[in-house]
């Protein structure tokens, strides 16, 4: 594939490629761009196909130094800027980064060492450095961490080839018109922010940022800007729409889509984004497939309000027959989590070639997909997902505390938060828990309560039994 960055800047030179509202480059100033910086992470120290570690807010000199990394052949290993400094060093590490490069805004001392700031990298000397001409299609563009059902968070691998699918997939879609201007407010640190940058790159789509999500902000944005198209969380969603109830603004005259993602949502608020008038397109997806495999069309959202919709043109979906778990198919499916190529993959995969997504869902009569829950005990917060077992292996050292298991409890603003029950000595108290969680956790990980029990539900082979505690919860709240 011809290096995409010069590809657009060949096709649409003088299209937008890039806005914050202030600041703009063309497709043909981030091509000149991208070599300039290219030059700059060469002076850095940045080794040619050394993979480069990202710390970032949504901000307009991240997107410039992520085309630059992405177009001059290193990969990009994005950072979620929520994690606490054991869980960052251990993803720098696992991923073998030649070094970090961190926003000034979010700029911390215990990267110092292996860091350069945004503002130290892009006031190097202009040298230009030409790209690389071609990108191999099985080659890795990005890596994302995502935690599996036990242990760690993984890096996942994601191809050009990935990210190309995944483009062309959701454009066959929901469809594209030469003024799409899609709005990103979800991180670019997630593949739901990420696969934004790489639709404009691939369509010659601009892309408008907004540092970070804020709701007001952002309506405000959706009724003045040209925007057609934003990708939301269902928290985001929500706030939107209280923004719409307070102001009875509707959104500029070219808007046509919310792509929705990320989590399950509530008929209840979708419902009410029908009221509103606000076309939501329902999807699920998945850092390992490189964002949404199953959406909802435009024309079918109306008529399957709570449906995800059908798999998309390049992806199959099949359910196993015993739980209903989701395996699936597709070109845009990563194939490697890092330092294990193949094994890890080999133990999600079955041995027809289906990936198994964790996920249980089923398909109504007319092939329209519901996802209904999960295999494990995974809890998805804001978006952001929350594995039991990393939480608990947390809290392994804390004194006076004999048992912890973690379950997952719903809130009306994130979906469902962490909570603990615990066997602990009559000393140890919920604001000691929480600040030692918070000091080796992301916060959105660490335990909203503490509930302490004489001991744990286990079954007769010593495993707490989780959903007897979940149970628990939904009878005495
Ligand atoms: C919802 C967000 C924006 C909330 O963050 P906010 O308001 O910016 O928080 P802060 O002001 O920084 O902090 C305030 C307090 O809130 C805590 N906090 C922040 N986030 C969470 C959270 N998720 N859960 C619980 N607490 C949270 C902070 O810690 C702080 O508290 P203190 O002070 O105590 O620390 C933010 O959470 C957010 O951006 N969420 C979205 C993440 C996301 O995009 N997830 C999607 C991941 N999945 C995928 O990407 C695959 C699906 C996909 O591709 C997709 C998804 C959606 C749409 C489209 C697609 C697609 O297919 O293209
Ligand atoms: P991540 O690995 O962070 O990208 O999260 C992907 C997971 O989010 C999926 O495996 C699902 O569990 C969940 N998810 C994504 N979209 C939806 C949706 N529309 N409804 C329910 N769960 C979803
Ligand atoms: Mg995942
Ligand atoms: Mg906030």
């Amino acid at each position: 594939m011809q290096n995409w960055v010069e590809k657009q800047a060949l096709i649409a030179p003088d299209h937008l490629a890039v806005t914050d509202g202030s600041q703009r480059l063309t497709f043909s100033q981030l091509l000149t761009d991208t070599q300039q910086i290219n030059g700059q992470l060469t002076q850095a120290g940045f080794a040619p196909q050394k993979a480069v570690a990202l710390l970032a807010n949504n901000s307009f000199e991240a997107y410039r130094i992520a085309m630059a990394l992405l177009a001059s052949g290193r990969p990009i290993v994005w950072l979620n800027k929520r994690l606490q400094s054991t869980e960052l060093l251990r993803q720098i590490q696992n991923s073998q980064s030649g070094g970090v490069i961190v926003e000034d805004a979010l700029w911390r001392d215990d990267l110092a060492n292996q860091a350069v700031s945004f503002s130290d990298l892009l006031n190097l000397p202009a040298q230009s450095l030409a790209l690389q001409s071609e990108f191999d299609p099985n080659g890795t563009a990005s890596i994302m961490f995502t935690s599996g059902t036990t242990g760690r968070p993984k890096g996942v691998v994601q191809t050009f080839n990935n990210h190309f699918s995944s483009a062309v997939s959701s454009m066959l879609n929901l469809g594209m018109t030469p003024t799409d201007e899609w709005l990103c407010a979800v991180p670019i640190f997630h593949i739901s922010g990420f696969s934004i940058l790489m639709r404009g790159l691939i369509y010659g789509m601009t892309v408008r940022l907004v540092p970070r999500f804020e709701a007001k902000m952002v309506h405000t944005i959706l009724v003045n800007e040209p925007i057609t198209t934003l990708s939301v969380v269902p928290f985001m969603l929500k706030k939107l729409l209280a923004q719409q109830v307070t102001t009875g603004e509707p959104y500029n005259s070219k808007f046509r889509v919310m792509l929705l993602g990320g989590g399950p949502i509530d008929l209840a608020t979708l419902n009410q984004s029908q009221k509103a008038g606000i076309a939501v397109v329902q999807s699920y997806g998945m850092t390992e497939t490189a964002s949404q495999v199953v959406a909802l069309s435009n024309q079918d959202a109306p008529a399957h309000i709570g449906s995800v919709g059908k798999p998309l043109f390049l992806t199959q979906i099949r359910l196993t027959d015993d739980q209903g778990e989701i395996l699936l198919k597709t070109p845009a499916l990563s194939p490697a989590t890092i330092g294990q190529r193949t094994t890890t993959t080999a133990r999600v995969m079955t041995p027809d070639g289906w990936y198994q997504t964790g996920d249980i869902g089923h398909f109504d009569a007319a092939g329209f997909l519901y996802v209904d829950g999960r295999v494990d005990d995974m809890i998805i917060s804001g978006g952001e997902n929350i594995f039991p077992d990393e939480v608990e292996a947390a809290y392994q050292a804390f004194a006076g505390l004999q048992e912890i298991s973690v379950v997952g409890e719903k809130s009306p603003d994130w979906g469902m938060v962490p909570v603990a029950f615990i066997v602990a000595d009559s000393s140890v108290t919920a604001e000691a828990l929480t600040m030692y969680g918070r000091r080796k956790l992301a916060h959105y990980k660490v335990p909203k309560r503490f509930i302490k029990v004489t001991e744990l539900p286990k079954n007769a082979s010593g495993k707490v039994q989780r959903a007897k505690l979940r149970a628990q919860l939904a009878i005495n709240p």
